[in-house]
Protein backbone atom coordinates (compact mmCIF):
# COMPACT_ATOMS: atom_id res chain seq x y z
CA UNK A 1 0.00 0.00 0.00
CA UNK A 2 1.76 3.56 -1.05
CA UNK A 3 0.99 6.98 1.54
CA UNK A 4 -1.45 8.02 -1.47
CA UNK A 5 -3.58 4.68 -1.15
CA UNK A 6 -3.17 4.67 2.85
CA UNK A 7 -4.94 8.65 2.21
CA UNK A 8 -7.84 7.40 -0.65
CA UNK A 9 -8.78 4.77 2.02
CA UNK A 10 -9.09 7.01 4.61
CA UNK A 11 -10.84 9.70 2.97
CA UNK A 12 -13.27 6.71 1.78
CA UNK A 13 -13.62 5.31 5.44
CA UNK A 14 -14.86 9.04 6.61
CA UNK A 15 -17.04 9.33 3.60
CA UNK A 16 -18.56 6.11 4.22
CA UNK A 17 -19.24 7.06 8.21
CA UNK A 18 -20.42 10.52 7.05
CA UNK A 19 -22.79 9.30 4.54
CA UNK A 20 -24.08 5.94 6.58
CA UNK A 21 -25.17 7.72 9.87
CA UNK A 22 -26.43 11.57 9.48
CA UNK A 23 -29.98 12.56 10.91
CA UNK A 24 -33.44 12.81 8.83
CA UNK A 25 -33.87 13.93 6.16
CA UNK A 26 -31.47 11.91 4.93
CA UNK A 27 -29.71 12.04 1.52
CA UNK A 28 -28.82 10.29 -1.28
CA UNK A 29 -24.92 10.18 -1.09
CA UNK A 30 -23.07 10.74 -4.54
CA UNK A 31 -21.35 7.68 -5.83
CA UNK A 32 -17.53 7.31 -4.51
CA UNK A 33 -16.64 6.78 -8.31
CA UNK A 34 -17.85 7.23 -11.90
CA UNK A 35 -21.00 5.08 -12.80
CA UNK A 36 -18.83 3.64 -15.45
CA UNK A 37 -15.80 2.74 -13.04
CA UNK A 38 -16.95 -0.81 -12.29
CA UNK A 39 -17.47 -2.08 -16.35
CA UNK A 40 -17.14 -4.44 -17.88
CA UNK A 41 -18.45 -6.19 -14.14
CA UNK A 42 -21.05 -4.17 -13.63
CA UNK A 43 -22.28 -2.04 -15.84
CA UNK A 44 -23.15 1.67 -16.19
CA UNK A 45 -26.79 1.25 -16.86
CA UNK A 46 -27.06 -0.97 -13.54
CA UNK A 47 -24.86 0.96 -11.46
CA UNK A 48 -27.31 4.13 -12.54
CA UNK A 49 -30.45 2.00 -11.86
CA UNK A 50 -29.02 0.69 -8.79
CA UNK A 51 -27.95 4.01 -7.45
CA UNK A 52 -30.30 7.14 -8.74
CA UNK A 53 -33.48 5.24 -8.50
CA UNK A 54 -33.07 2.18 -5.80
CA UNK A 55 -30.96 3.73 -3.44
CA UNK A 56 -32.81 7.27 -3.53
CA UNK A 57 -36.02 5.68 -3.22
CA UNK A 58 -35.18 4.36 0.20
CA UNK A 59 -33.49 7.53 0.96
CA UNK A 60 -37.12 9.47 -0.58
CA UNK A 61 -39.24 7.00 1.47
CA UNK A 62 -37.34 6.35 4.73
CA UNK A 63 -37.93 10.43 4.51
CA UNK A 64 -41.58 10.25 3.85
CA UNK A 65 -42.33 7.63 6.74
CA UNK A 66 -40.42 10.13 9.08
CA UNK A 67 -41.40 13.64 7.99
CA UNK A 68 -44.50 12.77 10.49
CA UNK A 69 -42.49 12.09 13.32
CA UNK A 70 -40.39 15.03 14.87
CA UNK A 71 -39.22 13.24 17.51
CA UNK A 72 -36.68 11.26 15.30
CA UNK A 73 -35.47 14.31 13.97
CA UNK A 74 -31.95 14.06 15.54
CA UNK A 75 -31.91 10.40 15.25
CA UNK A 76 -29.28 8.73 13.28
CA UNK A 77 -30.01 6.12 10.78
CA UNK A 78 -27.75 3.60 12.56
CA UNK A 79 -29.80 4.45 15.85
CA UNK A 80 -33.35 4.32 14.33
CA UNK A 81 -32.17 0.59 12.89
CA UNK A 82 -30.61 -0.89 16.32
CA UNK A 83 -33.74 0.74 18.22
CA UNK A 84 -36.95 -0.68 15.72
CA UNK A 85 -39.16 -1.92 18.40
CA UNK A 86 -39.24 1.72 20.08
CA UNK A 87 -40.57 3.19 16.54
CA UNK A 88 -43.94 4.30 16.17
CA UNK A 89 -45.59 0.25 14.68
CA UNK A 90 -47.14 2.59 11.64
CA UNK A 91 -43.64 3.34 10.25
CA UNK A 92 -41.73 0.49 11.44
CA UNK A 93 -41.81 -1.85 8.11
CA UNK A 94 -40.99 1.62 6.13
CA UNK A 95 -38.18 2.51 8.69
CA UNK A 96 -36.92 -1.24 8.40
CA UNK A 97 -36.89 -1.73 4.74
CA UNK A 98 -35.91 2.01 3.37
CA UNK A 99 -33.45 2.50 6.79
CA UNK A 100 -31.81 -0.73 5.95
CA UNK A 101 -31.65 -0.19 2.39
CA UNK A 102 -30.02 3.56 3.01
CA UNK A 103 -27.66 1.77 5.81
CA UNK A 104 -26.73 -0.86 3.40
CA UNK A 105 -26.33 0.31 0.16
CA UNK A 106 -24.46 3.80 1.38
CA UNK A 107 -21.45 1.08 2.46
CA UNK A 108 -21.95 -1.11 -0.77
CA UNK A 109 -20.47 1.65 -2.80
CA UNK A 110 -18.11 2.60 -0.51
CA UNK A 111 -17.27 -1.34 -0.61
CA UNK A 112 -16.85 -1.31 -4.45
CA UNK A 113 -14.29 0.44 -6.66
CA UNK A 114 -11.63 0.22 -9.34
CA UNK A 115 -9.89 -3.32 -9.28
CA UNK A 116 -7.54 -3.66 -6.71
CA UNK A 117 -4.83 -6.42 -6.06
CA UNK A 118 -6.58 -7.91 -2.79
CA UNK A 119 -6.40 -7.32 1.10
CA UNK A 120 -3.84 -6.14 2.64
CA UNK A 121 -2.21 -5.97 6.61
CA UNK A 122 -4.76 -7.22 9.24
CA UNK A 123 -6.90 -8.28 6.79
CA UNK A 124 -4.89 -9.78 4.60
CA UNK A 125 -4.35 -12.07 7.84
CA UNK A 126 -7.70 -12.67 9.39
CA UNK A 127 -8.96 -13.77 5.91
CA UNK A 128 -6.38 -16.45 5.55
CA UNK A 129 -6.88 -17.07 9.87
CA UNK A 130 -10.53 -17.67 8.99
CA UNK A 131 -10.80 -18.67 5.35
CA UNK A 132 -7.64 -20.24 4.48
CA UNK A 133 -7.42 -18.62 1.40
CA UNK A 134 -8.41 -15.41 -0.51
CA UNK A 135 -10.12 -17.84 -2.83
CA UNK A 136 -11.71 -19.73 -0.28
CA UNK A 137 -12.98 -16.70 1.14
CA UNK A 138 -14.41 -15.83 -2.22
CA UNK A 139 -16.08 -19.52 -2.59
CA UNK A 140 -17.71 -19.03 1.00
CA UNK A 141 -19.45 -15.63 -0.25
CA UNK A 142 -20.76 -17.20 -3.56
CA UNK A 143 -22.01 -20.06 -1.78
CA UNK A 144 -23.65 -18.05 1.06
CA UNK A 145 -25.23 -16.10 -2.11
CA UNK A 146 -27.05 -18.87 -3.42
CA UNK A 147 -28.76 -19.49 -0.26
CA UNK A 148 -30.15 -15.83 -0.69
CA UNK A 149 -34.00 -16.40 -2.21
CA UNK A 150 -35.08 -13.03 -4.01
CA UNK A 151 -32.85 -10.10 -2.53
CA UNK A 152 -30.91 -9.94 0.25
CA UNK A 153 -27.09 -9.50 1.87
CA UNK A 154 -24.48 -11.31 2.08
CA UNK A 155 -22.18 -10.24 5.15
CA UNK A 156 -18.91 -10.79 6.37
CA UNK A 157 -18.94 -10.08 10.33
CA UNK A 158 -15.60 -8.98 12.61
CA UNK A 159 -16.31 -11.97 15.00
CA UNK A 160 -13.83 -13.76 17.85
CA UNK A 161 -10.76 -12.51 16.48
CA UNK A 162 -12.15 -13.77 12.69
CA UNK A 163 -14.05 -13.02 10.09
CA UNK A 164 -18.10 -14.98 9.74
CA UNK A 165 -20.38 -15.25 6.59
CA UNK A 166 -23.70 -14.59 7.58
CA UNK A 167 -27.32 -13.43 5.05
CA UNK A 168 -30.12 -11.50 5.73
CA UNK A 169 -33.41 -11.37 4.02
CA UNK A 170 -34.48 -8.13 1.69
CA UNK A 171 -32.79 -4.66 3.37
CA UNK A 172 -31.90 -6.26 7.33
CA UNK A 173 -29.16 -5.04 8.20
CA UNK A 174 -26.78 -6.34 10.70
CA UNK A 175 -26.96 -3.07 12.50
CA UNK A 176 -30.64 -3.72 13.55
CA UNK A 177 -29.23 -6.27 15.72
CA UNK A 178 -26.19 -3.51 17.11
CA UNK A 179 -23.52 -5.50 15.33
CA UNK A 180 -21.16 -3.67 12.41
CA UNK A 181 -20.40 -5.76 9.13
CA UNK A 182 -17.51 -5.25 7.92
CA UNK A 183 -18.88 -5.35 4.76
CA UNK A 184 -21.98 -6.93 2.48
CA UNK A 185 -22.68 -7.68 -0.95
CA UNK A 186 -25.77 -6.97 -2.18
CA UNK A 187 -27.49 -10.03 -4.14
CA UNK A 188 -30.15 -8.48 -5.56
CA UNK A 189 -32.55 -11.72 -6.80
CA UNK A 190 -29.33 -13.01 -8.95
CA UNK A 191 -26.41 -14.64 -7.58
CA UNK A 192 -24.17 -13.27 -10.35
CA UNK A 193 -24.03 -9.93 -8.82
CA UNK A 194 -22.38 -11.13 -6.16
CA UNK A 195 -19.91 -13.14 -8.26
CA UNK A 196 -19.55 -9.46 -10.29
CA UNK A 197 -19.23 -7.68 -7.44
CA UNK A 198 -16.40 -9.65 -6.07
CA UNK A 199 -14.49 -8.74 -9.06
CA UNK A 200 -14.41 -4.82 -7.89
CA UNK A 201 -13.88 -5.42 -4.32
CA UNK A 202 -12.32 -1.95 -3.20
CA UNK A 203 -9.75 -4.30 -1.26
CA UNK A 204 -7.98 -0.50 -0.05
CA UNK A 205 -10.90 0.41 1.78
CA UNK A 206 -11.95 -3.16 3.15
CA UNK A 207 -8.26 -3.48 4.08
CA UNK A 208 -8.23 0.24 6.33
CA UNK A 209 -11.98 -0.69 7.76
CA UNK A 210 -10.87 -3.84 9.03
CA UNK A 211 -7.56 -2.35 10.82
CA UNK A 212 -10.08 0.71 12.49
CA UNK A 213 -12.51 -2.02 13.39
CA UNK A 214 -10.01 -4.67 14.62
CA UNK A 215 -8.25 -1.71 16.33
MN1 LIG B 1 -29.71 -3.08 -4.06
Amino acid sequence: MTRRDVIRGAAALAAAKALAQPAPPFTLPALPYAASALEPYIDTQTMEIHHDKHHKAYVDNLNKALAAHPEFASRKLDQLLRDLPNVPESIRVAVRNNGGGHWNHSLFWQTLGKPKEGPSGKLAAVVERSFGSREAFEGKLQAAGLTVFGSGWVWVMPQGGGLAIETSPNQDTPIMSGREPLFGIDVWEHAYYLSAALHVLNWDFLSQRYSEMAG
